[in-house]
């Protein structure tokens, strides 16, 4: 089937190019990236280097280069580096005449391969199939399969080895780089600047085919390269198997004899054998990620698609951040937003709770970084960083953008404003709570974070005399382009709820677990009398209402006063087309135009609003946003299914799944900063389009809630979810629900559909009408 963007697949599990375009190197290097969560590889070309983007980021690789400020992830020296000379010429995709071109990424298996036959200046022809994966079996291992075939006599050099010119968005981060030979294997050994990380790549090869007539090394300050000298004859073919291993000292303690190993083992086993163990675990991730849309197969593609990245930029590894472009390149420093919590987790909160988990104990591990941000800022208890890499510290730097007609840098607040990220930390443990029952979690983990995030908003909180009531000001919402508000409506809830879960977990624990939470009390240095301005404040903090005539809540407070003008009026205004819109100049500050969902995410959220209150909000706000980050259009789907206006839905739900797929996505540059690579934001977003969208899926105090609104454009809609450890397999089609229980279920679960409940036992299925209804 061809999608949009010259794309094609073929049964909804492929992504496939049959037209290379040298326009859009930074979306396909992202679009066809490979990963496993440690680490991530561009969708670049064997012989490609920085010029076309070739990356290989690694988590937990963090560091500053010398000439910069900022702390991110390092790209490191690419293993897979192939050349071809043919008949003395590179095989390029840029020169020569290629035919029978393809390039494809196999969702269900995380493999990519590249097929083409090329000719040069000298007419030898030469057929080339590239096959690679960045194995889930050993994370540290990138793996390709580099097939040539001749169709012509020929003299053909391969350049084959590790090239440590490599693209870096800030800076050089290597003062060292050792390139060596350890018996069969290449090395290229390097040291970060900043905090001396030792990063080892080791590269090892298999030959099968034609032999080569000579083989040297060619040694250079960054590269190491084999140069393999065959003359071919007309049908002539081999195959070079490249296992390459990517260790770190911040994960391992003997980085280089780990990469040798880790090849060594992998030359042995061969490119099938690690294939095979690499597919296995996406096998088992698919089994219970995977959604199924029947009746569409550019929607189906499109869902899996987004699952993938999802999917990929989540370390499993170990405790650390979904970057909010992944390991896709080195843009937002590798490092977790509230993105993380909001829209990345909620796929695995419902099909892989094990990973939820984990990245929650992240957040945990990183209290340190986040009672530090609060004491530098004058507050106290846990405020997270907006951008959170290893160490929970603030990676966001004052200055991010700059104003593109004087040069000047332009003081952001992100990082000090937006508070929210806080409480939307606590609602995440608590939806990770409510999901699993995980009561263990919250004992070991979870309190402290909502402890320590109910004193921020302790120390942040202001009481308004004359009101008698609290608020929190000098805010910065979701709505990036209004900075130093007060009210702002979602922030103001998000903190309620935080505090109302600090005492309930509070409650809880001096009733069950008394021994712990006086454990964790001395160690915060807290008494019991802590929740007495807890209490306080969830009583009498100030909430925006909706208006009782309009049902519209507030954004912030004075929103409703600022200029009322559309986003397409005021984009007429910009004198650059890079200028940014916000603070403290730009050209939405004093209008009522939005960046992104504020008041829908709010009602995203805190799902307690009637439908008429979604109505008036969506048909206030959506046309004064801007839609001015990918976080955006999966709110507005989620809120117009939920409102029952579903063109529109469907509309924002093809807008969010193909941001990246289709190049829409928002301007690789903005502000002068380059923001290119993978919206993974947007990804997660997907899952919650889908599921919590047009499956209406929710869970209760005893079970799960459906209300479908399958799109008229599909005709049925396949997905599993878990639930305190009850396995759900749900059928949704324009007629009926069905939910089928896992044979392993503990017990029967109360489903939900309109006003119908029926607990469904262990291997049991329960039919309801799509409206509601048992059938
Ligand atoms: O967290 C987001 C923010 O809401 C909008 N700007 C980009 C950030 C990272 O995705």
């Amino acid at each position: 089937m061809e999608l949009q963007n010259n794309l094609h697949t073929e049964d909804g599990w492929q992504i496939i190019e049959r037209a290379f375009d040298p326009e859009q190197l930074v979306t396909t290097g992202s679009n066809f990236m490979l990963g496993n969560g440690y680490l991530g590889y561009r969708g670049t070309f064997a012989e490609w280097e920085a010029e076309q983007y070739v990356a290989c980021i690694v988590t937990d690789t963090w560091d500053t280069a010398a000439d910069s400020t900022w702390r991110e992830l390092c790209n490191v020296p690419n293993g897979l580096f192939t050349r071809a000379l043919v008949a003395g010429e590179p095989l390029s995709a840029f020169t020569g005449e290629t035919r029978d071109y393809e390039r494809r990424l196999d969702l269900r298996t995380g493999l990519s391969t590249r097929c083409a036959t090329w000719s040069g200046a000298a007419g030898k022809s030469i057929t080339l199939k590239v096959e690679k994966f960045a194995s889930y079996d050993e994370v540290q291992l990138v793996v390709m399969r580099y097939h040539l075939e001749a169709h012509a006599d020929t003299e053909l050099i391969l350049l084959t080895g590790i090239d440590g010119q490599v693209w870096s968005l800030n800076g050089e981060h290597f003062r060292v780089y050792e390139p060596a030979v350890e018996g069969a294997l290449l090395r290229l050994s390097t040291r970060t600047v900043e905090f001396d990380t030792q990063i080892e790549v080791v590269e090892g090869l298999r030959l099968t085919g034609k032999a080569p007539v000579r083989t040297t090394i060619r040694q250079e300050e960054r590269r190491i390269l084999r140069e393999l000298r065959f003359r071919m004859r007309a049908g002539d073919a081999i195959t070079l198997e490249k296992v390459v291993a990517i260790t770190h000292s911040n994960q391992c303690d003997a980085p280089r004899a780990e990469a040798l190993a880790l090849v060594t083992r992998g030359v042995a086993a061969g490119f099938e054998a690690l294939y095979a163990a690499h597919r296995a675990h996406w096998d088992a991730i698919w089994a219970v990620s995977d959604i199924e849309i029947g009746g569409n197969l550019e929607a189906q593609v499109l869902a899996r698609f987004n699952l993938y990245h999802n999917i990929i930029a989540t370390p499993t590894h170990d405790k650390l951040p979904i970057g909010a472009r992944g390991l896709s390149c080195q843009v937002y420093q590798g490092a977790a937003f509230w993105d993380q919590e909001i829209f990345n987790l909620p796929m695995f909160l419902y099909t892989q709770p094990e990973v939820a988990r984990q990245i929650l104990e992240y957040r945990h591990v990183t209290l340190p970084g986040a009672r530090k941000k609060a004491r530098d800022l004058g507050y106290y208890g846990a405020f997270y960083a907006w951008t959170s890499g290893k160490t929970g510290e603030e990676l966001f730097p004052d200055y991010f953008f700059t104003d593109v007609l004087t040069g000047r840098p332009i003081h952001n607040h992100f990082n000090s404003w937006q508070i929210h990220i806080s409480p939307d930390i606590v609602y995440a443990v608590w939806q990770y709570y409510e999901a699993t029952g995980d009561w263990d979690f919250i004992v070991q983990a979870g309190a402290e974070i909502a402890f320590e995030v109910a004193q921020f908003l302790v120390s942040h909180v202001y009481f308004k005399k004359d009101k008698n009531r609290y608020e929190f000001i000098r805010l910065l919402g979701p709505d990036e382009y209004h900075e130093n508000v007060d009210n702002n409506a979602y922030t103001n809830y998000m903190a309620h709820y935080a505090l109302e879960r600090a005492l309930l977990i509070f409650e809880r624990l001096a009733e069950e677990n008394p021994a712990a939470l006086e454990v964790l009390l001395a160690r915060l240095g807290l008494d019991a009398s802590v929740t007495a301005a807890w209490q306080d404040i969830v009583e009498l903090l100030y909430l925006p209402q909706p208006d009782p005539e309009t049902g519209v809540i507030e954004q912030c407070d004075g929103f409703f006063k600022l200029e009322d003008v559309t986003p397409a009026e005021l984009r007429k205004r910009l004198i650059h087309p890079e200028e940014y819109w916000g603070w403290p100049n730009g050209i939405a500050v004093e209008a009522q135009v939005l960046k992104q969902a504020d008041v829908l995410q709010l009602l995203a959220q805190i799902p307690r609003w009637p439908v008429e209150i979604l109505r008036a909000n969506y048909d206030y706000y959506e046309p004064r946003t801007e839609h001015g980050s990918s976080l955006s259009p999966s709110v507005h789907a989620l809120i117009a299914t939920k409102a029952g206006l579903y063109d529109e839905a469907y509309r924002y739900f093809m807008e969010a799944a193909t941001i990246d797929l289709y190049n829409m996505s928002k301007k690789v540059m903005s502000g002068g900063s380059f923001l290119g690579g993978i919206h993974t934001a947007a990804a997660g977003g997907v899952w919650i389009m889908i599921v919590q969208g047009m499956a209406g899926f929710a869970v209760t105090e005893t079970g799960v809630r459906f209300a479908p609104a399958l799109p008229a454009q599909w005709e049925a809609l396949r997905f599993s979810v878990r639930v305190r450890g009850h396995a759900l397999a749900v059928e949704i089609t324009a007629e009926a629900l069905t939910v089928r229980a896992g044979e392993e279920n503990p017990g029967a679960l109360p489903v939900t559909v309109g006003e119908e409940t029926v607990a469904v036992a262990a291997g049991e299925t329960a039919t309801f009408r799509s409206d509601g209804g048992v059938k």
